[in-house]
C-alpha cells in the first residue's frame, strides 16, 4: 500500500470512529436527559420543538393540524431530537479534533462533556439534567478513548500501536457500554431528579365551594348514570380527555413563583397567589371543550367537571373599564384575545374532576370561557390583560379565527352490531351555550330522518350530549349521515369546510356494510 492510500485509510479510520462515538455518547445524553427530566421543558429536545414550531410558517402549521394532526406533533419532537442529538454529536468530534491537535489525553471526554452540558443548559435552563446530558457524554467518549488509548497512533507514539485490539470488538465494546450507561442512566434519571411528574396534582382538589354548591363526587355520579349504555362510546366524563399544546412538553409550574395578575386598562392592579386563590369560594361545574382544528369526525371534543373560581370574582376587585377585549397570557408564552363580555361567565379552574388541575391542563391554574373554541382556555395562565384596541392572538397571527363561538356538530364515532341483528350508531353532539336539543339519523344517505336517542342533559349552559340510533339494516350498503338541532333551534350547516380557518363544519356520514 502507498503511503498516501494508508494515510486515506486512517483519515477514514478515524472519521467512522468519531462518528460512531459521537452517535452512542448522542444517544446516551439525550437519554439522560429526558430520563432526569422526564417530559418537561429540561429535557433538551422540548425547547427545541417549541422554536421549530414557532418558526414553522403559519401555512405549514395549519397543513400539520388539518392533515396530520397528532402525528404532526410527533414529527415535531422527533426533528427536534435529531436536532438534539447534532448538538450533542457535534460536541464530541469538537472533542477528538481538538485532542488530536493538543494530542493530550482526555481533553475529548472533558470538551464533550463540558460541551454538552452547556449546550443543554442554554436550551433548556434545566442545571440537574444538564449535567446529567454533560456525563453521559463524557462517559461514552471516556470509554471510547480508554477502549482505544493503546493503539490510537495519533494520541501516543505510534510504536505502541501495535498493542490494540481488533477495530470491531474494540467498537463493539464502545457501542455495548454505551448502550448500557443510557440505559442506567435513564433508570436512574427516572427515579428521582427534577422530573416534572413530581409535581403531585394527583390529590384532591379541596375546597369544593359553599353548601349550596353540588359535590364533584356527585357530579360525576350524574354523569355516569346520565351516560348511555352504548358500548365503546366515550361516557359523559371523558375518560381521556384531548390535549392541544404550542410545545411538546407542558411546563413545569412551581406554585410559589407562580401568580395571577389582573393588569392593563384596569384603576388598579391586582395580583393573586395560588394560596389566595384556593382560599376563595369556588364551583362545580361541567365544561365541554373542543379545538377550532379538530376535524368534523375528529377527537378533541372532551368534558369534565371543574372546580374553580368565577373570573369576575378576580376582575371585579381591579375596576374593569368599559372597553373591548381581553387578553389572557400564559407560562408558555401563549397568548389569546377576545371580547371582554366572554369573561362574564368564565371559570379559573384549579381542579379536574375533583383532583388538582393535571399539568397536562394547565396546572396551576386555566380558564374556562363558555361556548367558545378551545383555544381560549388559556392553560398555565399568569395574567388577565384588559386591552383598550384589539390585538392577534397566538393563533390569530397565524390565520386561524378561533376566538368565537364554536359550531353546531354531532360526531359518529360507534358503530356496533347488537345480537338482535339490529345496528348501532352513536356519539356525541355539541353546541357550545347554545346546547344541543336534538340529534337527527339518517340510514339512507340523507332521504329521510329519525330522531335520535339523547342523553339526558347535564347542569351547565356549556356541556355536550351524547346520541344513540338503532335500527334494522338494510341489506344492502348504505349510508348513515348525523346531524344536531342547537338549543336555539338551527340545524346545523351540511355544508362540509376544513377546521381552518374557524372550525370544522359538515354533517358526519359513514358507509355501512352490513
Ligand atoms: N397556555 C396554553 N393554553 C392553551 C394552549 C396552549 O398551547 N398553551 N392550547 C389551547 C388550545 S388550542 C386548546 S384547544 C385548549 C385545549 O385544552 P386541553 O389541552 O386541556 O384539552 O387549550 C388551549 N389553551
Ligand atoms: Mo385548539
Amino acid at each position: 500500500m502507498t503511503p498516501s492510500v494508508q494515510r486515506l485509510k486512517r483519515i477514514l479510520r478515524k472519521r467512522v470512529h468519531d462518528g460512531v462515538v459521537a452517535t452512542v455518547a448522542g444517544i446516551a445524553g439525550i437519554a439522560a436527559s429526558y430520563g432526569i427530566a422526564g417530559f418537561t421543558p429540561e429535557f433538551i429536545a422540548g425547547p427545541i420543538a417549541g422554536v421549530l414550531a414557532r418558526r414553522m410558517p403559519g401555512a405549514v402549521i395549519t397543513f400539520v393540524i388539518v392533515f396530520l394532526g397528532d402525528l404532526g406533533q410527533y414529527l415535531n419532537l422527533f426533528t427536534a431530537i435529531i436536532f438534539a442529538y447534532g448538538l450533542l454529536a457535534f460536541t464530541v468530534v469538537t472533542g477528538f479534533a481538538l485532542g488530536r491537535r493538543v494530542k493530550i489525553p482526555f481533553v475529548a471526554p472533558i470538551v464533550a462533556g463540558v460541551g454538552s452540558g452547556f449546550l443543554s443548559f442554554v436550551v433548556t435552563r434545566g442545571t440537574i439534567a444538564s449535567a446529567g446530558t454533560g456525563t453521559a457524554v463524557a462517559v461514552v467518549v471516556l470509554i471510547s478513548e480508554l477502549l482505544s488509548l493503546g493503539r490510537i497512533d495519533d494520541l501516543l507514539p505510534a510504536q505502541r500501536a501495535k498493542t490494540f485490539s481488533p477495530p470491531r470488538r474494540r467498537v463493539l465494546g464502545g457501542l455495548s457500554s454505551g448502550f448500557a450507561l443510557s440505559a442506567i442512566g435513564f433508570m436512574f434519571g427516572q427515579q428521582g431528579g427534577t422530573h416534572g411528574d413530581t409535581i403531585d396534582t394527583d390529590r384532591d382538589v379541596g375546597n369544593t365551594g359553599g353548601d349550596t354548591e353540588q359535590s364533584v363526587s356527585s357530579l360525576l355520579d350524574e354523569a355516569a348514570s346520565k351516560s348511555l349504555d352504548v358500548a365503546g362510546l366515550e361516557p359523559l366524563v371523558s375518560e381521556d380527555f384531548y390535549k392541544v399544546d404550542i410545545n411538546s412538553t407542558d411546563p413545569t409550574v412551581d406554585v410559589e413563583d407562580w401568580s395571577l395578575k389582573v393588569t392593563g386598562a384596569v384603576d388598579n392592579e391586582v395580583t393573586y397567589s395560588y394560596e389566595e386563590l384556593q382560599a376563595m369560594e369556588t364551583e362545580n361545574r361541567f365544561v365541554s371543550l373542543r379545538c377550532v382544528g379538530d376535524p368534523i369526525n375528529g377527537k378533541k371534543l372532551d368534558n369534565a367537571v371543574w372546580t374553580g373560581v368565577p373570573i369576575m370574582d378576580l376582575i371585579e376587585p381591579a375596576g374593569v373599564p368599559d372597553t373591548c377585549c381581553v387578553m389572557l397570557r400564559a407560562y408558555d408564552g401563549f397568548f389569546e384575545e377576545f371580547p371582554v363580555e366572554a369573561l362574564e361567565n368564565g371559570l379559573l379552574a384549579v381542579g379536574m374532576n375533583g383532583k388538582v388541575l393535571p399539568r397536562g391542563h394547565g396546572y396551576p391554574a386555566r380558564a374556562l370561557i363558555p361556548g367558545h373554541w378551545g383555544e381560549i382556555n388559556v392553560k398555565w395562565i399568569t395574567h388577565i390583560e384588559i386591552l383598550e384596541q384589539e390585538q392577534e392572538g397566538y393563533w390569530e397571527k397565524l390565520g386561524w379565527h378561533g376566538t368565537g363561538p364554536v359550531n353546531t356538530i354531532a360526531k359518529l364515532h360507534v358503530e356496533n352490531r347488537l345480537e338482535d341483528g339490529r345496528i348501532e350508531v352513536a356519539g356525541h353532539a355539541y353546541a357550545g351555550t347554545r346546547g344541543v336539543d336534538k340529534v337527527e339519523v339518517s340510514t339512507d344517505g340523507g332521504e329521510t330522518w329519525t330522531e335520535a336517542k339523547l342523553s339526558d342533559p347535564l347542569p351547565g349552559n356549556d356541556v355536550w350530549r351524547q346520541w344513540v340510533h338503532r335500527y334494522e339494516p338494510p341489506v344492502e350498503a348504505h349510508t348513515v349521515v348525523v346531524r344536531a338541532v342547537d338549543g336555539n333551534g338551527n340545524l346545523q350547516p351540511q355544508e362540509q369546510s376544513n377546521a381552518f380557518p374557524s372550525g370544522s363544519t359538515g354533517w358526519v356520514s359513514t358507509e355501512i356494510d352490513p
